[in-house]
């Protein structure tokens, strides 16, 4: 142990001068905690020990190292002090560093969805619509039986119930009404539509219809029509077919022709089939390359593709709800979307629209 005044104040020197040394490569605040502690602790620090040999020293000589004492205190204090302020600059300068915006990086893509091509296509549809004039609808997807077939002239045990092949649900409606069934066109809404309202008429129903068919690359068992349906009085058939052509021209472009073909549905008469020229073989049933003549496989080599059922609004239909068919007339018309958009696509199976393949989806 020292007892000697002047050894004790070259070891408080020696003290200082370590200490401040080990202070400038303490680069972290653990590192200045431990150096803390190993020189000012309270009960191992070094100047600590060092301090407390003061005691052992003679009266006369304890004012002047204890004096030194301090100062050497002071100054590894200070140098604590200065230090702790360095680092934390440090760090604030290396965070704005950091936090610094480089116009020149490139950006980071953000992943974005997009909507389905039955939702895109179905939109364009109702748009076409909705800007000649017709409101949107919607209805029940489970439906009754008197919506979806006897209120369109399809009574119980009549045979065109055979052109669509129902799913049936064991379900009463909210009023004790049956039998239910899961629709099997857009058509219901046109009974539901004209209950409610008085003419005139003009809507369009968008919506999911079912079926208990196989499917093939043209049939799906659940797709999508839109229905439309216009009531008023005078209203002819030559207002089907300027709307159906214009809506046709909108879609697929302005040089578009149409045909209209007699065709039976129980709700309509006369009920028609609307096909449109083919738009890969221009309504030529082949395709010309390099002087070759090839079958066009999209129209099946007839020039022509059947795009929707349609016709004027059957009068029984009219008198069901409640209308008087001579003094109203109207025409309705349902189109299956899936099957425009594959023609306006160039899609050659509806199988792919709901098969959730993104490499199909993100093409649209
Ligand atoms: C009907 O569903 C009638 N309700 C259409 C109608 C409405 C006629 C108003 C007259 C007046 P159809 O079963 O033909 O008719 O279907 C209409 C359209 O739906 C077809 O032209 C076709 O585009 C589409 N479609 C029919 N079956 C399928 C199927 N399995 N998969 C995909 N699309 C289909």
């Amino acid at each position: 142990m020292t007892t000697n005044a002047s050894d004790l104040t070259r070891t408080l020197e020696a003290l200082r001068e370590e200490a401040l040394r080990a202070l400038d490569a303490a680069e972290s605040e653990e590192r200045l905690e431990a150096w803390r502690v190993a020189y000012l602790g309270r009960r191992e620090g070094k100047l600590t020990l060092a301090m407390r040999q003061l005691g052992a020293l003679s009266p006369e000589a304890r004012p002047a190292a204890g004096a030194a004492a301090n100062q050497v205190k002071l100054a590894l204090d200070e140098g604590l002090a200065r230090r702790q302020e360095a680092l934390k600059e440090r760090a604030l300068e290396r965070m704005a560093q950091a936090q610094r915006l480089d116009v020149t990086m490139p950006g980071r893509p953000v992943p974005l969805g997009r909507l389905h091509p039955t939702t895109q296509m179905l939109r364009e549809v109702l748009d076409a619509f909705t800007s000649m004039g017709f409101q949107v609808a919607e209805g029940p997807e489970v439906e009754l039986d008197r919506y979806n077939f006897e209120l369109l002239n399809i009574p119980k045990g009549h045979p065109a119930r055979d052109m669509w092949d129902t799913l049936w649900i064991d379900h009463t409606d909210a009023n004790g009404e049956r039998p239910m069934l899961l629709r099997t066109h857009t058509s219901p809404m046109q009974a539901r539509v004209m209950e409610k309202t008085e003419p005139p008429v003009r809507v369009v129903v968008p919506g999911k219809v079912y079926r208990y068919e196989n499917t093939d690359a043209t049939h799906e068992w659940h797709f999508h029509q839109v229905e439309g349906l216009a009531v008023d009085e005078g209203i002819t058939f030559a207002n089907l077919k300027g709307t159906l052509y214009e809506f046709a021209r909108r879609i697929f472009g302005p040089e578009r022709r149409v045909r209209f073909r007699c065709d039976y549905f129980p709700f309509v008469e006369p009920g028609v089939d609307m096909a449109m020229d083919c738009f890969m073989c221009k309504g030529e049933g082949h395709l010309r390359s390099g002087g070759r003549s090839q079958p066009c496989r999209v129209c099946k080599e007839t020039g022509w593709i059947e795009i929707m059922g349609a016709g004027m609004v059957h009068p029984r239909v009219l008198e069901m709800v409640g209308y008087d068919p001579q003094k109203y007339t109207g025409f309705a018309f349902g189109l299956g979307v899936e099957r425009i958009a594959m023609l306006k696509h160039g899609i050659d199976d509806i199988r792919l629209f709901y098969a959730n393949d993104v490499r199909f989806l993100r093409q649209f």
